[in-house]
């Protein structure tokens, strides 16, 4: 851990509320009476950002000039949630930010609602990425997070009057942004299409047209380490703006067309979630971004330099490419190197292998991206021409290394028809990590297994984290209170893990009595929210009990969904006694991507689940179900602190880690998981006694594959799944429509590619065992801060350490 100093106390209150008055006038132009809570928001964010500027050209020039390499992260995605708050805890100004904005006549909540979050990201990849920043940023350590400004962030979703979700388009740059600066003069050419043309013996790229990459700079400041770290984020522009001679004959569609095309590349985030989507803009995207962070990074650790030693470029900055989206970045390099400054391929592809690391995030095969050569070829022929020649060298490494022939055929990187991306990574860069050490293990036993046995040193694991930050301090103000009371110190949030220090705590009944009452006051705060954002009327007597992510079959809400139907058939039943029945609120969020048929039809059973329930008299006080519209960083940082139980339930195998399931712990809720992805290593950590958990492990799911599965047998077993089944089957939740579920129902006794039937009797089964230990609050509480005590590995500032220490190989700034 680096000594972390306490940040220069910048401003006093009034100071402060006089900065922001003056970004009122002067950039807002509104006087304080006039202002509205968002033009608070925008002048306080601009008045903050101030406050960091002076740190943020000093790690600059520190970055390029010393002691240490510098971290480039490339993501597609940054989740990065609301800044407001984030940054003024960062900066030390929350306390000075609370009494201006109190002394201007507002309440600093409002302010930070004020915000509009951006959704640059799916899910869990994204919002890593925006976690890793955060924690490079603590930890002192230079780096750039180098992704893409989409103009369209994630979907919004609602639901339709029949539970069908509905996506929107997110146009959150329709309100002012006060974070991004556009930079226009530290802009990038990135070129498309063409031919390669031999010159003087030398391979010439003739592009067909070009793009302008703006950058659109966003400032990451570390907690209490005096550093600001850059995101940059591209946007793309037109170089023709539009035709004039077109215009001039009044074809005005015509006329936009190339600057409608360029600016295309940057307009949307695809909506695909461990999924691939094999698609030409998603390409042109991919390498739009890393084009201009490739040249970008050149310029700024060798300004101004026509010939620079870019044999010395690896120890200026190390590259992670976030899963495969980045992975062009390899050839760029490549091309870079030798059609731009005159390297020879051998001294090129050093430099190359020794910047890049990759890191994988899943285990579907299908999720692993494989373009087509001839998109590539189109789009980028030079490339395609380098990919050619690395796979050649690979080949005849392996030859070299005595692989055999069939091995190499599965290995090879460019088929003649098909590039594999995740293959081009694992040879082109110098490690690759897995996000958990279960996933670590898979990938190197079955992914990415012919490449382990060849490469077995450039295998590591580097297992995720959360900050805490923004996921304990911002999120759980009163868990972070009590914490700071146990330990007796504060420091637990540049060092999580600390939080072991409140092991002890756990066997005083009044220090749980404690915890028990933050965790109350959370789920009534949760109940208003949920009043105020989508007019629910919950009941905060109830177990809460959440299953947040994006959906997919493998995650396995059907699971959740079909244990909360045979639930509410035992009690229509009779089957449960009044007394034995615990009274639970399911909360549910997730987005479905648009394509994804059974993952839409989910959604809609879960939303009519929730009308049928709801509304039932039998079941009132006893059982309700919501699924809550757009998940999102928002719901996330409110609904959290305020779960009891967190649902954990993929098939073994599938979650490469998940990192909900670390939030969740880390704010005192138990989970009930299956041995899948981080909750192997969560349940270590926390104790077996403290994990609920069920199901098959990896071994037992790729046995029962083997001998051939069939999820009828099991429908037929369980009269609670068969009950379930059937009341989905028979119309209860689609008005006596007997279709409405069909394809679902049909992939459940047929299919069930994912064994939710398999695992369904385990886990019906250990709900008793949960509501027997909720019974007992004490019990309950004493075990939830115990997962609280146990998770300080959970920090993303641990897994930069490992980073540092097992792939990049540098360190904070002196
Ligand atoms: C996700 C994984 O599904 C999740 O298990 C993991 O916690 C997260 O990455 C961060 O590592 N993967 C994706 O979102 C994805 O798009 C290609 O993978």
């Amino acid at each position: 851990m680096t000594e972390i100093t306490a940040p220069k106390s910048p401003v006093t209150a009034d100071q402060f509320a006089d900065e922001i008055r003056e970004q009122l006038k002067y950039t807002q132009n509104v006087t304080p009476e006039q202002a509205t809570a968002a033009d608070v928001y925008v002048a306080a964010s601009k008045a903050v950002r101030n406050h960091l500027a002076d740190a943020w050209f000093k790690t600059q020039a520190d970055t390029v000039n010393g002691n240490t390499k510098a971290v480039g992260y490339f993501s597609a995605e940054f989740l990065m949630g609301k800044q407001l708050e984030n940054a003024l805890l960062n900066a030390g100004l929350t306390d000075q930010f609370d009494s201006a904005v109190e002394a201007l006549g507002f309440q600093p909540k409002d302010i930070i609602d004020a915000e509009y979050e951006p959704g640059l990201g799916n899910g869990g990849l994204g919002r890593l990425a925006a976690c890793f920043i955060d924690s490079l940023a603590s930890l002192g350590v230079p780096a750039f997070g180098y992704g893409i400004q989409y103009k369209y962030g994630i979907f919004k979703q609602t639901f339709d009057e029949n539970g069908k979700q509905v996506e929107t388009p997110d146009y959150w740059l329709n309100n002012e942004e006060p974070w991004g600066h556009i930079d226009y003069n530290r802009d990038q050419k990135v070129s498309f299409g063409g031919e390669v043309v031999e010159e003087n013996g030398k391979k010439v790229w003739k592009p067909a047209w070009s793009v302008r990459a703006v950058p659109v700079d966003y400032l990451v400041p570390g907690y209490k380490s005096q550093r600001v770290n850059t995101l940059r984020l591209w946007t793309a522009k037109s170089y023709d703006e539009f035709d004039l001679l077109a215009f001039n004959r009044s074809e005005y569609m015509d006329a936009v067309k190339p600057q409608v095309k360029a600016e295309n590349i940057s307009k949307i985030l695809y909506p695909e979630d461990s999924t691939k989507v094999g698609k030409e803009l998603r390409l042109e995207q991919q390498y739009f971004f890393v084009s201009a962070s490739l040249h970008d990074a050149i310029r700024v650790f060798y300004p101004g330099q026509d010939k620079p030693d870019l044999t010395t470029f690896p120890n200026k900055i190390t590259f992670q490419l976030n899963d495969t989206h980045p992975v062009i970045g390899i050839p760029e390099l490549m091309r870079i190197l030798i059609d731009e400054y005159d390297y020879d391929w051998d001294t090129a592809w050093d430099i190359t292998v020794k910047t890049f690391n990759y890191t994988c995030h899943t285990l579907l095969p299908e999720a692993l991206e494989v373009w087509p050569a001839s998109l590539i070829g189109e789009l980028l022929p030079r490339h395609l021409e380098i990919i050619e020649k690395i796979n050649e060298q690979f080949e005849d490494e392996l030859k070299g290394k005595g692989v055999a022939d069939e091995t190499i055929e599965r290995m090879r990187i460019y088929t003649g028809d098909s590039v594999r991306m995740a293959y081009l990574a694992t040879y082109g860069g110098s490690h690759v990590n897995g996000v958990a050490a279960l996933h670590s293990q898979l990938l190197k036993d079955m992914t990415l297994k012919d490449f382990s046995d060849v490469y077995p040193s450039k295998f590591t694991n580097v297992t995720n984290g959360v900050t805490p930050r923004r996921f304990v301090k911002l999120a759980n103000p009163g868990l972070s209170d009590l914490i700071t009371e146990g330990l007796g110190t504060d420091k637990w949030l540049s060092d999580l893990e600390l939080l072991e220090g409140l092991a002890p705590l756990a066997k005083d009944d009044e220090f749980v009595k404690k915890f028990a009452a933050v965790k109350a006051a959370n789920k009534h705060a949760f109940v208003g929210f949920a009043k105020d954002h989508y007019g629910l009327d919950i009941d905060e007597n109830t177990m809460f009990n959440t299953m947040v992510k994006r959906l997919h079959e493998y995650k396995r809400q059907s699971l959740k969904i079909l244990a909360v139907i045979s639930k509410y058939a035992a009690i229509k039943n009779g089957t449960v006694s009044a007394d034995d029945i615990l009274p639970r609120t399911v909360f549910f969020g997730a987005k479905a991507a648009p394509g994804y048929y059974l993952a839409k039809m989910t959604i809609q059973l879960i939303n009519n689940v929730s009308k049928v329930v709801n509304n039932d008299p039998d079941v009132k006080g006893k059982l309700a179900v919501h699924m809550l519209p757009n998940y999102n960083i928002e719901m996330a940082q409110n609904l959290i602190p305020a779960t009891e139980l967190d649902e954990q339930i993929s098939q073994a195998g599938k979650e490469a880690s998940g990192t909900g399931n670390m939030k969740f712990a880390l704010n005192g809720a138990l989970t009930v998981g299956t041995l899948d992805g981080a909750n192997v290593e969560i349940r270590e950590r926390v104790g077996a006694e403290n994990f609920f958990l069920f199901g098959m492990t990896v071994d037992e799911v790729e046995k029962l594959y083997a001998d051939g599965y069939d999820p009828a047998k099991y429908y037929e077993a369980d009269p609670r799944l068969k009950q379930a089944i059937d009341l989905v089957a028979n119309g209860t939740f689609s008005n006596g429509d007997r279709n409405a579920y069909a394809p679902l129902v049909a992939d459940w006794l047929t299919k069930d590619w994912f064994m939710t039937l398999a695992d369904f009797s385990a886990y019906a089964d250990i709900q008793a065992e949960i509501e027997k230990l909720y019974r007992d609050p004490l019990e309950w509480n004493r075990k939830a801060l115990l997962n609280v005590a146990n998770s300080g590995f959970f920090s993303s500032d641990r897994s930069i350490e490992d980073y540092l220490e097992r792939i990049w190989h540098t360190g904070p700034l002196a």
